[in-house]
This record gives C-alpha cells, sequence and structure tokens, in this order.
C-alpha cells in the first residue's frame, strides 16, 4: 500500500478528487480579462500598499523583483468552469511582501488592483499563511502580459478571478469591499470548493 499514494497522484481518481464541483480539467491555460491587454513598462511599474486611502509603502521593479521569491504549484480554477492542475508559480508571498514592508495585516479585508484599473475584494485570511503571492513567472519562465505580466496576485484556492492581473497594489479595507466582477455579481469570497460563484450562494 506504501507505493499506492504515489501511484494515485496520476490516477483519473486524484484528478476527479482535485477538480471542485462544476468545473471541468484543462490542460491549455485560457486567457481571460475584462479588457485589453495593458503593457506595462519595467520602469514605469509600481507597487503600493495602501491602508484605506493612504498609501504606507512602494515597491519599483527593481526593489519589489530583489524581494525573496517562493515556488508555488497549485492547481487553479476560473468560475467559468475550467480547472487546470500542476500549475507552476514563482513570486513573492504576501507574507513576505508585508514583512519587506514592516507591516502586518490591517484589516480582514483587501481590495487588489490591476493597471487596468481592475479590482477584487479578498479577505486578508485567504492572502496570509503563504496561500497567496504576487507572481512574476510561470512554469519558469516571466509572465506573460496576457496572463498579467509583469506581476499578478495569485490565490489558487479562491476562483481565479480573485487574481488580479497586472497587479498595481493591495489595499487594506475595513469594510470588504466589491471589486469589478463583485459589483456584477459574483462572490464576495470565490471558494471553488464551496462553488462560491455568484453573491448569494451561500
Ligand atoms: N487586472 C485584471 N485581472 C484579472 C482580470 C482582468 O480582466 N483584469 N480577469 C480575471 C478573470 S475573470 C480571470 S478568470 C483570470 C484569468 O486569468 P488568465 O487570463 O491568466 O487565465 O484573471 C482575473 N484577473
Ligand atoms: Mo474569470
Amino acid at each position: 500500500m506504501a507505493t499506492r499514494g504515489f501511484i494515485g497522484r496520476r490516477t483519473p481518481e486524484d484528478h476527479a478528487a482535485r477538480t471542485p464541483p462544476g468545473q471541468a480539467l484543462t490542460t491549455d491555460f485560457p486567457v481571460l480579462s475584462a479588457g485589453p491587454t495593458p503593457r506595462i513598462k519595467l520602469e514605469d511599474w509600481k507597487f503600493t500598499l495602501k491602508v484605506g486611502p493612504r498609501p504606507v509603502f512602494a515597491w519599483d521593479w527593481k526593489t519589489f523583483d530583489a524581494l525573496p521569491k517562493t515556488a508555488f504549484t497549485r492547481d487553479i480554477h476560473c468560475v467559468t468552469t475550467w480547472s487546470k492542475l500542476d500549475t507552476k508559480w514563482e513570486g513573492v508571498t504576501i507574507d513576505d511582501l508585508l514583512a519587506a514592508a514592516g507591516m502586518e495585516a490591517a484589516t480582514p479585508f483587501v481590495l487588489a488592483h490591476g493597471f487596468d484599473g481592475y479590482s477584487t475584494n479578498v479577505p486578508t485570511a485567504d492572502l496570509a499563511g503563504s496561500k497567496a503571492m504576487i507572481a512574476t513567472t510561470y512554469d519558469g519562465k516571466p509572465l506573460t502580459p496576457d496572463h498579467g505580466g509583469p506581476a499578478r496576485l495569485l490565490v489558487p484556492h479562491l476562483y481565479l478571478w480573485k487574481s488580479a492581473k497586472w497587479v498595481s497594489g493591495l489595499q487594506f479595507t475595513e469594510v470588504d469591499t466589491a471589486g469589478f466582477w463583485e459589483l456584477r455579481g459574483y462572490h464576495m469570497v470565490g471558494d471553488p470548493w464551496r462553488e462560491q460563484r455568484y453573491h448569494d450562494d451561500p
């Protein structure tokens, strides 16, 4: 029985066990964006942490890229019903980011912002404990613009709309504040295992 678990990782049963309700596995990597892909030059890139309206810390690309990086291999799940197993990323965990800023999570909620004007809310608890990162590579290569490069938020255990591409900053908010899709009826948390797709889902 000792080898079963190892072999089991590649069986159809294992794939089924890793596929949340209402999802189907895909091996390609679809691109989903609400608008055109912004092209952000590294010299213009800036990432800002805010508490409410107040900027508290910012990095340019050079200082951000010098932060400690962590590798993630994670399954991802899009609310449009595709899931993709074992995706490989590298980036700065939110824990390491806050440590570098010398701050602790300031409020229970975060609103993530993108250079394209996109926003999405995430409970602060879902960003802590090495569960989320600002990703800068995918599959060993710099993140391509269509998937959010130079850097995107990655919260792999929530539906992928929470993973803001072209991320420009994180804003701590006292009140859970709906972002782009949440204002259009999507869930405030978005846990795929609980099938939290739309606002009124449990
Ligand atoms: N800034 C920004 N981030 C975004 C989006 C967007 O339109 N703008 N789309 C979201 C949605 S709905 C999904 S499903 C994922 C898709 O990520 P992908 O294009 O890398 O598959 O990005 C999310 N992050
Ligand atoms: Mo999406």
